[in-house]
C-alpha cells in the first residue's frame, strides 16, 4: 500500500489514469507497439532538389548500406525531382527500382494516426461490440459494411453508456438493447480525412470536431486509421538522411519539421541545424558517392554489383571521368575498387554512362540552357553560367548558332548582363566557351577573343573551380 501511494504521488495524475485504464490484453499491446514503431523506423535518404546522378545514386547506395548495418530502421531512398537520363538508364540496366519522388517531409495524418483500428461489421450486436471494446481496452470501434469493409461510422463506449442509461428503467429493454445491431446506433458524423493530408492542415479541424477525432479513409472508403487529439499532440517527425547537400535551400520542403539523422556530403558546410548530435560526414572529395563507397569499406560491407555500379557511375559523372579539378586520389582509388566489383574497365563504363545521357535526350539549345545552369552575381552584374557535358562535342557543335541565339533571348528575358555557356567535351578534356551580352567583360576576365562567337579552351572542365573564381576576381 505504501509503495502504491509513493508511485501515485510521484507520477500524479498520469499514473492514476494508468491504474484506472482497463487492462490491455498482451498480444494487443505488442501489436500497438509494433505499429507505432513502424512509423518511427522509417528513415528517408534524400539528395538535393533538381537531383543529379550523384544525388540519386548516393541515396540509393547509402540506403542499401544502412539497411545492412542497421536492421532496426527502414531506410528508403527518395528523390526530389526527375531522374537524370543517365540515372534512369543505369538503374534500369541493373534492375534497381528508381527512388520514388517525395514532395515534402511535413507530418501527414498517416504518420500520426493509429493504424488498423479495431472494426466490427454493422450487423454485430451491441453486446458483441461492448465485449470487443472491453477485451481490446479501447474506447471506440469502427463500424464497417459489406465484404469490402467500407466505413460506416463509429461506435464508442460513451454511446453505449448513453444507450444504457436511457434504458435503465426497464430490465427487458436493457436485454433488448444488447441484442440490437450497432448499425442502428452508430455515429456517422465523425470527421473524415485522407491519409496524406498534412497534419498542420488537419489539426484545427480535428480539435474543433464534435468527437475530437477523425477517421482516416483511403481512396476505396476503407477506414485505415483513427487520429485523435492525443495523436496530434505528439506529432511524430519524419526522419531523413541528407546526401550530396547540407543547405536548407537545396533540401526537401518541410526539412525544418523533420529530424536530420545524418549528413553525407562533399559541398561547403551550409545551414542545416539539428537538435541532437549527429553523424555529419563532409569530405572535400569529387563526389558524395566516393564517401558512400568509403563508408561501405569502413563497415566491412562489400556492395553488391548493382550498387557498386550505381556508385561508380556517380563518381564518374561528378568528377567528369576523374578529369575534373575536384577529383582526388581518393576518388581514383574508389573508382578502381568499384570497377573491380562491377567487372568493368572504368573509363569504358564512364563513357557509356555519358553516352546514355546524350542518347536519351539529344541536346537542344533549350535543354542546354535549362539544364545545369546556375545564377551568380559578380560585382553589380547578374550572370548565368551554364555547363553541358558531352562525350561527343562534334554532334553538339552544330547547334552553335541556335545556341547563341537562344542565349541572347534568355539574357533579355531574365535581365542577365551576360551568359557564359560551356560545352564540355569530357573526352577531349576541354570546353567550347560561349558568351553573350556584355562579351567585352567576359573577354577581359579570361583573356579570350570571342569575336568568332566561341572559343575552344583546353583543360577547362570545372565551372566551380575554373570559371566562377575568374569571374568573381575580374568582374566588378
Ligand atoms: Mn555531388
Amino acid at each position: 500500500m505504501i509503495a502504491f501511494c509513493r508511485i501515485f504521488t510521484l507520477h500524479g495524475h498520469l499514473e492514476a489514469t494508468l491504474w484506472l485504464r482497463p487492462p490491455i490484453i498482451k498480444e494487443d499491446r505488442k501489436q500497438v507497439q509494433k505499429l507505432d514503431t513502424t512509423r518511427e523506423r522509417t528513415v528517408l535518404v534524400v539528395g538535393h532538389r533538381n537531383p543529379d546522378n550523384d544525388s540519386i545514386m548516393s541515396a540509393v547506395a547509402y540506403a542499401d548500406l544502412k539497411a545492412q548495418v542497421d536492421p532496426d530502421h527502414d531506410y528508403r531512398a527518395v528523390r526530389l525531382g526527375p531522374l537524370p537520363a543517365e540515372s534512369a538508364w543505369l538503374l534500369e540496366r541493373y534492375r534497381i527500382s528508381p527512388p520514388p519522388v517525395i514532395a515534402h517531409v511535413y507530418g501527414r495524418v498517416e504518420d500520426a494516426m493509429t493504424a488498423e483500428p479495431v472494426a466490427v461489421d454493422e450487423h454485430a450486436t451491441i453486446l458483441e461490440a461492448g465485449l470487443l471494446m472491453r477485451a481490446r481496452g479501447i474506447r471506440a470501434l469502427v463500424v464497417t459494411t459489406g465484404p469490402d469493409k467500407a466505413y460506416r461510422g463509429l461506435f464508442s463506449n460513451r454511446m453505449l453508456g448513453d444507450l444504457f442509461i436511457s434504458n435503465l428503467d426497464a430490465h427487458e429493454s436493457r436485454e433488448d438493447l444488447l441484442g440490437q445491431e450497432v448499425k442502428d446506433h452508430l455515429d456517422d458524423s465523425a470527421l473524415m480525412l485522407k491519409p496524406d493530408v498534412l497534419l498542420h492542415d488537419a489539426k484545427e479541424d480535428i480539435l474543433n470536431s464534435k468527437l475530437r477525432q477523425a477517421v482516416v479513409l483511403d481512396d476505396d472508403g476503407s477506414c485505415v486509421g483513427i487520429i485523435t487529439r492525443t495523436d496530434i499532440a505528439r506529432t511524430p517527425h519524419r526522419r531523413v538522411i541528407l546526401v550530396d547537400h547540407n543547405e536548407q535551400s537545396q533540401a526537401v520542403s518541410g526539412i525544418e519539421e523533420a529530424v536530420v539523422m545524418e549528413v553525407v556530403d562533399h559541398h561547403r558546410i551550409g545551414d542545416i541545424q539539428t537538435a541532437s548530435p549527429i553523424q555529419f560526414l563532409a569530405m572535400p572529395l569529387g563526389s558524395t558517392a566516393t564517401i558512400v563507397a568509403l563508408e561501405f569499406r569502413r563497415h566491412g560491407v562489400e556492395p553488391r554489383k548493382a550498387v557498386a555500379a550505381c556508385l561508380l557511375s556517380a563518381v564518374l559523372t561528378d568528377t567528369v571521368l576523374l578529369k575534373s579539378p575536384t577529383a582526388t586520389e581518393q576518388d581514383a582509388k574508389v573508382v578502381e575498387w568499384l570497377a573491380g566489383l562491377v567487372g568493368v574497365e572504368w573509363h569504358d563504363f564512364g563513357m557509356e554512362v555519358f553516352a546514355s545521357r546524350d542518347a536519351a535526350e539529344p541536346p537542344t539549345p533549350e535543354r542546354i540552357l535549362d539544364g545545369d545552369a546556375k545564377e551568380y552575381e559578380f560585382g553589380d552584374k547578374r550572370a548565368l553560367v551554364v555547363q553541358f557535358e558531352t562525350v561527343s562535342l562534334d554532334s553538339v557543335i552544330g547547334l552553335a548558332d541556335d545556341l547563341q541565339q537562344a542565349m541572347v533571348e534568355r539574357a533579355e528575358q531574365h535581365g542577365y548582363d551576360f551568359i557564359v555557356a560551356l560545352l564540355t567535351d569530357v573526352i577531349k578534356e576541354g570546353s567550347q566557351f560561349f558568351a553573350c551580352g556584355d562579351v567585352r567583360t567576359v573577354e577581359r576576365a579570361f583573356g579570350f577573343d570571342l569575336s568568332g562567337g566561341s572559343v575552344w579552351v583546353p583543360g577547362m572542365l570545372s565551372r566551380k573551380k575554373q570559371v566562377v573564381p575568374t569571374l568573381t576576381e575580374h568582374v566588378s
